[in-house]
């Protein structure tokens, strides 16, 4: 090789090493609003794996449903179309049918017993039922405690669900609860929620303070009562696609970013459950406070009937045992 052929060569190799190593862009999709728990939880996850992988990782996040519904998303992470989500449990059960038993109506106490389930070994046990799914379940974040919202009239009893169209999620279980309380129940994708409210198509739907205020739907509903009727957590979850192609320390940089998005969801859901509550009052909805949950619960309980002994029975169980 000749001198000049030498240092050229040199010359290549130097300037290769000196350049950075292109950073591998993910994305994490959520459907609500940026500005929400969701959002929160996003750029907690997004900050913790960016400083852990010293930028080698980037996320680009993805809200408003910008990459399509909790259902579509989490098939997009099968496929490998997306890296990361952060989901309600409602659609998952869908593809971990151990996920519906954290659905079920008045089965969680309060924040408290919940955190203590999800991040205990039931919690820990239904995230890694995630993997028969292509999936990897990497932490319980948190939606929330659900309401009922809607533009027809007051609901104070079970019985004043009568008839009004009231979307679920995509969730057999909810679905059966407000077909027992003799509403319309129209499951949908959250994405289509807004619209169809706006358009009078459905006259309610429910969720916890958070998305209620984060989508300011005093705009298009008027009433809310505080049923509480479900706990709601959501899911961080990535493709297991494209968590088989990490390697190990960045799959504990992800697991560490997922456990920080989970930390910071809790945090905005309990620093909003009563402001948002107060939000509602003050941009004139009709708050619904004192609700006899024992009255909602009985009417709600044929869903058990019919969907529990199908569902991890024995999980239902332990959930229950776990809070006494
Ligand atoms: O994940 O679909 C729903 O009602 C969910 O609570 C919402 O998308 C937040």
């Amino acid at each position: 090789m000749t001198t000049m052929t030498r240092c050229f060569a040199i010359l290549i190799a130097t300037t290769a090493l000196a350049l950075p190593v292109a950073a591998k862009t993910m994305n994490l999709a959520f459907t609500p609003p940026s500005d929400s728990h969701y959002g929160d939880a996003g750029r907690a996850f997004k900050d913790t794996l960016e400083t852990l992988s010293g930028g080698d990782i980037e996320i680009a996040l993805k809200p408003s449903g910008a990459l399509g519904g909790e259902r579509d998303v989490i098939e997009g992470l099968q496929i490998g179309t997306i890296e990361f989500t952060i989901s309600s449990t409602g659609p998952i059960g869908n593809f971990v049918p151990e996920v519906y038993a954290l659905d079920f109506p008045f089965l969680f106490n309060d924040y408290e017993s919940a955190h203590a389930v999800l991040d205990g070994d039931i919690g820990q046990e239904i995230l890694a039922k995630f993997s028969q799914a292509g999936l990897v379940g990497l932490a319980w974040s948190e939606n929330g405690f659900r309401h009922i919202t809607n533009s027809v009239h007051a609901v104070e009893t079970p019985e004043d669900l009568a008839g009004l169209k009231i979307r679920t999620m995509e969730n057999e279980v909810h679905i059966a609860a407000f077909k027992a309380t003799g509403a319309a129940p129209t499951p949908m994708s959250w994405t289509e929620v807004l619209t169809s409210l706006q358009q009078g198509t459905i006259d309610g739907q429910e969720n916890p303070v958070p998305i209620i205020t984060a989508n300011n739907m005093w705009e298009i509903q008027k009433y809310v009562t505080l049923t509480g009727h479900v706990y709601s957590p959501a899911a961080v979850v990535m493709s297991q696609i494209h968590w088989d192609a990490l390697s190990a320390q960045e799959q504990d940089w992800v697991r560490t970013a997922a456990t920080a998005a989970a930390k910071a969801a809790r945090a905005t859901v309990a620093a909003n459950e009563t402001a948002g509550v107060e939000a509602m009052k003050a941009h004139g909805m009709a708050v619904v406070e004192t609700v006899d949950k024992a009255a909602f619960a009985k009417a709600v309980q044929p869903a058990y009937d019919q969907y529990a002994d199908r569902y991890s029975p024995e999980l239902i169980d332990r959930i229950r045992m776990a809070q006494q």
